[in-house]
């Protein structure tokens, strides 16, 4: 889709309600809602880090990190410069603490995220594992619609115990822009007819779509400000930097028509279900695998996906993530597979507790029976389609399971 377009039949109604949710620092909010006597404390998460070591790049680092001169793609190295590891000086007030990233951790710290964002959007557009832009316009209304975002705020709090930033606005660029402002836990709501007065001082380098090339070339227009932008002549715009000029002048007018889609094909379909606390019982960690091995299955028929990789995902208490999967040979619509394998790669689990069980199947592969599927052999999708945005959605079964789908 062209960014800012108008799409054909695509809705053009200004009191769209539109919510954009970014995590706070978040690789190291996960790693406190693990580790609570980092709260409070300046935390670094560092790529290809190891303990002790001082090579790697930092991923993210608290806000109280960030006072320290620490940001995101810095060196490790660098990083110690500016704030000293706790464990190499345990007396030093000004050090902090380095954790390594712990990618399977954080998805699924992310998946339980997007499930209340799933339940609370009437269509979700996940951006990444710590960024979402909800479509909210039935959900609530403009006078109410600050009390709704503390309300999403407060149930990713209270259930996924990590932060997050909201910002409410007509358009999904604005909206972005708005939960930057007040990061952290900030909730910023910008109503119809303040998007302009809000967009106003905002550096034209923040407009979504302007990279540091073209804000270079904006400045060198005089053009500094979002309002500078929205009040430029629009044919010199679009002479200058083509379509794209365009774009940006209208996205700084808070034109963003851009519907709230959900994304493409995914990449991985999965489910997964918590057992209440921990289970010793394995049988009963067998057969919750075979139930979700089953449901996965059936959607991926559904859904026409053949997959190449089978897997099962583990987790034992206090939260240790564990996945296991086996690859095949090539793509596969094979539900009796899906259960002989999920079951092989449990066996290696007998002995465990266990908190939570998932089963996904991944390597998807849409295309040899896309054309089997011009006949509407996929009604039930095609109704799914109507109802929500050509998306399937969280679904929650009655026994409170939950499957999110993963998305480019
Ligand atoms: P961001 O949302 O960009 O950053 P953040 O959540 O850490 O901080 P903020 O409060 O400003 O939103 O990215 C989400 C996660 O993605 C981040 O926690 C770590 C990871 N990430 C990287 O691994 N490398 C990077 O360069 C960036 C920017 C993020
Ligand atoms: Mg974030």
């Amino acid at each position: 889709m062209v960014d800012g377009e108008r799409l054909p039949g695509a809705p053009d109604r200004p009191e769209r309600i539109v919510l954009h949710v970014d995590m706070d620092c978040f690789y190291a909010s996960c790693e406190r809602r693990r580790e609570p006597e980092l709260r409070g404390e300046p935390v670094v998460v560092g790529m290809g880090y190891e303990p002790g070591e001082t090579v790697g790049a930092v991923a993210t680092a608290s806000y109280e990190a960030r006072e320290y001169g620490v940001e995101s793609a810095q060196a490790i190295g660098a990083a110690l410069e500016n704030l000293p590891r706790k464990a190499d000086e345990p007396d030093n007030p000004d050090a902090g603490f380095y954790r390594p990233v712990d990618l399977d951790f954080y998805q699924d710290v992310g998946s339980d995220v997007k499930e209340i964002l799933y339940e609370l959007g009437d269509t979700v557009r996940e951006v990444s594992i710590d960024e979402a832009y909800l479509d909210v316009t039935d959900r609530t209304a403009w006078d109410v619609a600050e009390g709704f975002a503390r309300h999403v705020k407060q149930r990713i709090a209270r259930e996924v115990g990590v932060p997050a930033s909201v910002g409410v606005a007509p358009d999904m660029s604005t909206a972005k822009l708005a939960s930057d402002h007040d990061k952290p836990d900030g909730l910023v709501v910008v109503e119809p007819g303040e998007v302009r007065e809000f967009l106003a001082p905002i550096d034209v380098a923040d407009v979504h779509g302007v990279g540091p090339v073209r804000a270079r070339e904006l400045r060198e227009l005089g053009i500094e400000t979002a309002g500078d932008l929205a009040s430029a002549d629009p044919y010199e715009l679009t002479e200058e930097f083509g379509e794209r000029g365009r774009d940006l002048y209208r996205r700084a007018r808070g034109e963003d028509n851009r519907p709230v889609e959900p994304r493409g094909k995914p990449k991985s379909l999965s489910r997964e279900s918590a057992f209440d606390g921990a289970t010793d019982d394995f049988e009963r960690v067998r057969e919750q695998v075979a139930t979700l091995a089953a449901a996965v299955a059936d959607r991926a028929t559904r859904k026409d996906a053949f997959y190449r990789t089978i897997g099962v995902k583990v987790v034992t208490p206090p939260y240790d993530v564990h996945t296991r999967a086996e690859s095949l040979p090539g793509p596969v619509d094979d539900p009796e597979l899906v259960d002989a394998v999920t079951q092989d790669l449990l066996g290696e689990f007998a002995d465990e507790s266990v908190r939570k069980v998932g089963v996904r199947v991944s390597n998807l592969d849409f295309s040899e029976r896309e054309q089997a599927s011009l006949d509407g052999f996929e009604s039930d999708d095609a109704a799914a389609s109507t109802t929500h945005g050509g998306r399937d959605r969280s679904e929650r079964d009655p026994d409170g399971q939950v499957s999110l789908d993963e998305f480019d």
